[in-house]
């Protein structure tokens, strides 16, 4: 069998970042994923995801993404490539009614509360000043409650795992694709995973395969995960004059309940498409049974119901849409720990849907938990063992 200090499963944004920090801190590490990464049968596909750095999910999430905004300017300034647009972000929520996201009540002032806790640049406004400075967001009441961060805004996800498995390969990592895992046992001092393309062997493996992590690890993440099904749209503009290049990425709560709720990115350079998309918690799936084609009735309904008379320049006209896995633990979180039946194997993670903007400070902090056994940034928060 091949032979590597460590094995990471999985090279999606939390793997191809573990893999990278683990190069760089000269280990022999060998990647595998079942496609080509960066790929679309993931998490990980479809240009853009939202960065904010006051997390309203929690503050134990914020170390995490201040720490992966400070690498993707490295790996900017190692590769030439741009992966952080920092065009700022919006969330906003009504005067009066459903304030929650991801979970969390009070979704505009948690993200207050975590900008002032860790001094992060921010303004809060109102519906009337969000429409005088921002006038794609339309038919405003006036009253809304909205954060604005100049400092968050949105990154390139596919750009982010090639720039990341670029450098793993550079400073010495193998990456193996089109590898199906089968198994992963842990014999003695060390794990040996069976594969499509032979066994493998390392003292310890991340298993960072996301929504293939439930099949992949048995007990107790297969009680714990749920898989639900995404979809991203694309609609064309027919007037792109209300997005000024600085135009932020945004997140809206604009009803009664916690599906009334659409998030988007401005168009990029020289496109004349809108990405939106909501998120669905109702209807779970797996990542091998997944229907990854998306209805037009689908992206019709989005339109109707949170698309028109929202965002200026619209048409129901479909450009694009993508079917997309977001891997989910009961409380809408993270798990970075150790498998509680198999102490070498470093689970990493779920990330519950909001999960890239953290991806290479969680890269950083499994790196430090596979080679001193502590990480800088604490893990209890995302311990698998809080569900017990
Ligand atoms: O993390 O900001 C986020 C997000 C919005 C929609 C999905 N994730």
């Amino acid at each position: 069998s091949e032979r590597a200090d460590f094995l990471v499963i999985g090279l999606g944004a939390m793997g191809s970042a573990a893999l990278y920090q683990l190069a760089k801190r000269g280990a022999k590490v060998i990647g595998l994923d079942r496609f080509a990464p960066p790929h679309t049968m993931g998490s990980s596909h479809g240009e853009t995801r939202i960065t904010r750095q006051a997390v309203g999910e929690g503050r134990d999430y914020v170390p995490l993404v201040l720490d992966t905004h400070r690498i993707w300017r490295e790996l900017e300034a190692d590769t030439g490539d741009t992966l952080l647009n920092a065009c700022g972000v919006l969330v906003m929520a009504p005067g009066v009614g459903e304030t929650s996201h991801h979970g969390k009540p009070d979704f505009v002032a948690r993200s207050q509360e975590a900008a002032r806790r860790f001094d992060i640049p921010h303004e809060m406004l109102d519906g009337r000043e969000v429409a005088r400075r921002f006038p794609q967001f339309l038919n405003l009441e006036g009253n809304e409650k909205a954060y604005f961060e100049p400092g968050g805004g949105f990154v390139y996800p596919e750009r982010c795992i090639k720039a990341q498995l670029t450098r793993a390969a550079q400073l010495g990592a193998t990456i193996r694709t089109d590898v199906e895992v089968l198994s992963i046992v842990q014999d003695g001092d060390g794990v040996r995973v069976e594969t499509s393309a032979g066994a493998f062997a390392a003292d310890r493996v991340v298993v960072s395969a996301g929504s293939w992590n439930a099949a992949l690890l048995g007990q107790p993440f297969d009680r714990l995960l749920t898989v639900n099904r995404q979809v991203l749209h694309w609609y064309e503009l027919e007037d792109t004059s209300s997005y000024r290049t600085d135009a932020p990425v945004f997140i809206w709560m604009h009803g009664a309940t916690d599906v009334d709720y659409l998030y988007g990115f401005p168009p990029l350079p020289g496109d004349r498409r809108l990405k939106v998309a909501t998120e669905q918690y109702k209807t779970s799936t797996t990542a091998d049974t997944l229907d990854r084609t998306v209805d037009p009735a689908e992206s019709a309904e989005m339109y109707r119901r949170h698309v028109a008379g929202r965002l200026a320049g619209t048409t129901p006209r479909v450009a694009q849409a993508a079917a997309c896995l977001y891997t989910v633990t009961p409380d809408r979180g993270f798990i970075i720990d150790w498998h509680p039946h198999q102490d070498r194997v470093l689970v990493v993670s779920a990330c519950s849907g909001h999960g890239f903007k953290h991806s290479a400070g969680i890269g950083r902090v499994a790196a430090e938990l596979l080679t001193e056994g502590r990480s800088g940034i604490p893990t209890t928060p995302f311990s698998v063992r809080r569900f017990h």
